[in-house]
């Protein structure tokens, strides 16, 4: 009842804002980086009649953006659209205070103070390494970890977690890494972007079992999710340092990490567009924005394809599927990495934001076969995650914490005979700034990722 008077309420002001707002509907503007005058905006609807109508509203001024997709059947839940001002002062004039709440007031101040929140004194010119040339590479001045310390102190540097880095500073950590590790670190290549970039991955741990265990870590399907490269890195740093110099590291398990799943838009994020999600692929042209061509990878795995949940088959849309499962180079690489690794048993799909673990389906509420073994690990690895003193939850599904999605790859994976888990990293709420993380939080959220990380080691093992 009190809902219904709600709806009525705000179609009348609808119907009067409408008129009053024609010089705004002119204005011309769209949502794009870099964010100048844009805010993130939670807004709820007593029904799905109103949301379409402030929807509709909205388009006028300029097409919605949703921060990211999760358009909730219960309308008890905040929507969260990126909004541009001529946008949100129409919102104002159209709906009642209660039911909007600016989450973040200016995008484009957040994403300025993401990178300055810690200054790291500039780095001296690391010299060029190549995996074959690692002592002479190693001879030099090198700005980030003194291997032979962290071998024997069993540490790493964490100076260069206190930032985030470009593509190329990430690249030649990598190559440091393999190079500083070896055997225990491997640095190989899997496949290749759209744009020709190459997909690496870690192999940490030198088994000489003849059949290992296995586990894949991948990060960033999402080029804006950046705080989840740096978590999987310092994983594979702090592991390499602590385990290189332990008898137990000839163990049964070794572990893969692909720390950049989408280079391309990774960069893209760098030089155009911080809020930028998918990959750069040009096949199927988003016409009315061309900018905003792209296939959304976690979208286009082959379990549930183009199923009807938080999918699009609009170029456009940040959800856009792809033509055809695994139409992406960087998906494609990805399953044949898992289907062509003997003993792999466990996998995570590391993303932001929400602090969760998500196990069991995406795609649908239904329980998966070993549903036991499913919620008993995803438990264990959010107590694991939690233990740095932020609260994560593990979500069984649609009416716990997160919407439903489609096509993803957890699901796939699953459906391999791999148990399968999203994590969402730091933060809990766009409120704290979503997406965009300030650097000071690369090392806690790293530390508790570290954690889980070594008790899923732990799990496949015993
Ligand atoms: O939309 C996604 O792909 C994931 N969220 S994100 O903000 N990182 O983009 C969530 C996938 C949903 N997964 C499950 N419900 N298990
Ligand atoms: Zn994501």
């Amino acid at each position: 009842m009190l809902r219904n008077l709600q709806a009525c309420a705000i179609a009348l002001f609808l119907l009067i804002a409408f008129s009053a707002s024609d010089a705004e509907a002119a204005e011309s503007c769209s949502v794009e980086a870099p964010y100048e005058g844009v805010s993130v905006v939670g807004i709820r609807f007593p029904s799905e009649s109103s949301a379409d109508a402030v929807r509709e509203a909205l388009e006028k001024i300029c097409e919605i953006r949703l921060l990211r997709d999760e358009i909730p059947s219960s309308s008890d839940e905040f929507v969260e659209y990126m909004l541009t001002r001529a946008q949100l002062k129409q919102a104002q004039k159209m709906l009642p205070r209660s039911t909007f709440r600016v989450l973040i007031g200016d995008l484009n101040a957040a994403i300025i103070h993401e990178s300055a929140t810690e200054i790291a004194p500039p780095a001296p010119k690391a010299p060029k390494c190549t995996l074959t040339e690692s002592s002479a590479c190693l001879t030099g001045s090198l700005p980030m970890i003194t291997p032979s310390d962290a071998i024997i102190a069993g540490k790493i540097d964490v100076s260069f977690y206190k930032k985030y880095h470009s593509y190329e500073d990430l690249v030649e950590r990598y190559k440091l890494l393999a190079a500083t590790y070896s055997p225990y670190v491997t640095l190989e290549t899997i496949g290749e972007s759209v744009e020709g970039r190459p997909l690496h991955m870690f192999r940490v741990g030198n088994t000489s079992e003849a059949k290992p265990i296995r586990v894949l870590f991948n990060a960033m399907q999402h080029a804006r999710e950046w705080i989840t490269t740096m978590t999987v890195l310092y994983t594979v740093e702090r592991l390499a340092a602590e385990a290189s110099r332990s008898e137990s590291w000839d163990s049964k398990v070794q572990l893969l990490v692909v720390p950049i799943s989408n280079p391309d838009g990774f960069v893209y994020t760098h030089v155009a567009d911080r809020m930028w999600r998918k990959n750069r692929s040009p096949e199927t042209r988003c016409r009315r924005s061309p900018g905003r061509t792209g296939v959304d990878l976690n979208r286009n795995w082959a379990k549930d394809f183009s199923g009807g949940e938080s999918t699009s088959s609009d170029p456009c849309s940040d959800v856009f599927t792809g033509p055809k499962p695994f139409s992406e180079p960087e998906t494609q690489a990805l399953s044949n990495l898992v289907t062509s690794t003997p003993g792999l048993v466990a996998h995570i799909d590391v993303h932001a934001f929400s602090q969760l673990v998500l196990g069991r389906w995406s795609y649908s509420d239904d329980k998966p076969p070993r549903v036991k073994e499913v919620d008993e690990l995803g438990e264990l690895l959010n107590e694991q995650l939690s233990s740095g003193g932020k609260r994560y939850d593990y979500a069984r599904g649609k009416t716990d914490h997160i919407y439903l999605a489609s096509g993803v790859m957890p699901d796939w994976v699953f459906t391999q005979g791999v148990l399968s888990y999203t994590f969402e990293l730091r933060p809990k709420t766009t409120w704290e700034g979503g997406f965009i993380l300030p650097a000071k939080q690369i090392i806690p959220t790293s530390k508790e990722f570290f954690k889980a990380a070594a008790t899923v080691l732990d799990y496949v093992v015993s």
